[in-house]
């Protein structure tokens, strides 16, 4: 369906009509409309911007990213839908493998979302058909079928609109876990070891801004943004940011202040 320009909510609903669009392809799930309600729900309570909590962050992991031995993103349904030619882009920038990990996973889903991420530009795909043919021993969900090449060995994992259980698996595997979830409540959220608060169509392509910058920098200036990053602090940022945000909206107050700094609304 066309979305008027001029509609309030334009970019919103663009957003939902790719969804849609990609539900008919055999790329989205059912499940994966509704995960993106939620998504939209916190999205909303956060301002629909980046805040400044989501760039340190993402800043975070893109140090990571391009520190890393082995870094792998894994693609869901909603991620190739929504920011395909980003992910591929990313994973240019910090020589980070691409695998397919599907909670829903079917022959046919495996081979649509492939297509959508060689469409836009993707070379070498991990995680399709029998190429993810190891196992993560703690999970029983379709989840735990990786690439024995990608996830299963990577020492830095992207895990972009999570379902939880596996954050804490790759976790307990000794990698380090980046997840981009509007919900800071959510136990991919609060297990990762850097969570991007942020709707995945803006933190994708900041992403990749960020790798792009850092990776022309001294290693050095990677490890210290991270040994600067407190992943729980920042996390409470984001839920006092929603919690200020609609004590604000309740009280008609004109602004507020967080860690100091006054806090647009
Ligand atoms: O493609 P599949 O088969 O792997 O299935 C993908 C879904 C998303 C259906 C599956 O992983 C799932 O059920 O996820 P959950 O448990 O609903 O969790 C998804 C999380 O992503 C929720 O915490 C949402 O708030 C969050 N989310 C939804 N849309 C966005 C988002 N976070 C960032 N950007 C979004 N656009």
């Amino acid at each position: 369906m066309r979305i008027p320009p001029d509609h309030p909510r334009a970019e919103s609903l663009e957003t939902r009509e790719k969804l849609i669009e990609q539900y008919a392809k055999g790329v989205v799930t059912q499940a994966g409309l509704i995960a993106h309600g939620r998504g939209e729900a916190f999205d909303y309570l956060l301002g629909e911007k980046t805040t400044s909590s989501a760039l340190k962050a993402i800043r975070a992991g893109a140090a990571a990213m391009l520190l890393a031995q082995k870094p792998v993103i894994s693609v869901n349904g909603n991620v190739a839908a929504l920011v395909a030619e980003d992910i591929v882009k990313l994973s240019q920038v910090t020589e980070a493998k691409i695998e397919v990990n599907l909670f829903y996973r079917s022959p046919e889903r495996e081979r649509a979302i492939g297509k959508s991420l060689k469409k836009a530009g993707a070379g070498k795909i991990l995680g399709i058909g029998k190429n993810a043919s190891a196992r993560i021993q703690e999970l029983s969900s379709e989840r735990r079928r990786v690439d024995p090449t990608g996830i299963y060995v990577a020492d830095v994992v992207l895990v972009p609109l999570e379902d939880g259980d596996r954050t804490q698996a790759l976790e307990k595997m000794g990698k380090k876990v980046i997840a981009v979830d509007l919900n800071p409540l959510s136990r991919t959220a609060q297990e990762a070891s850097i969570t991007i608060v942020d709707n995945i169509v803006r933190a994708a392509p900041r992403l990749t801004l960020a790798a792009e910058e850092l990776k022309n920098e001294d290693q050095k200036k990677c490890q210290l943004i991270l040994a600067k990053f407190n992943n729980r602090k920042n996390l409470n940022e984001s839920i006092t940011l929603i919690n200020k945000r609609l004590t604000k909206l309740a009280t008609h107050q004109k602004g507020f202040t967080l860690s100091g700094k006054t806090l647009e609304l």
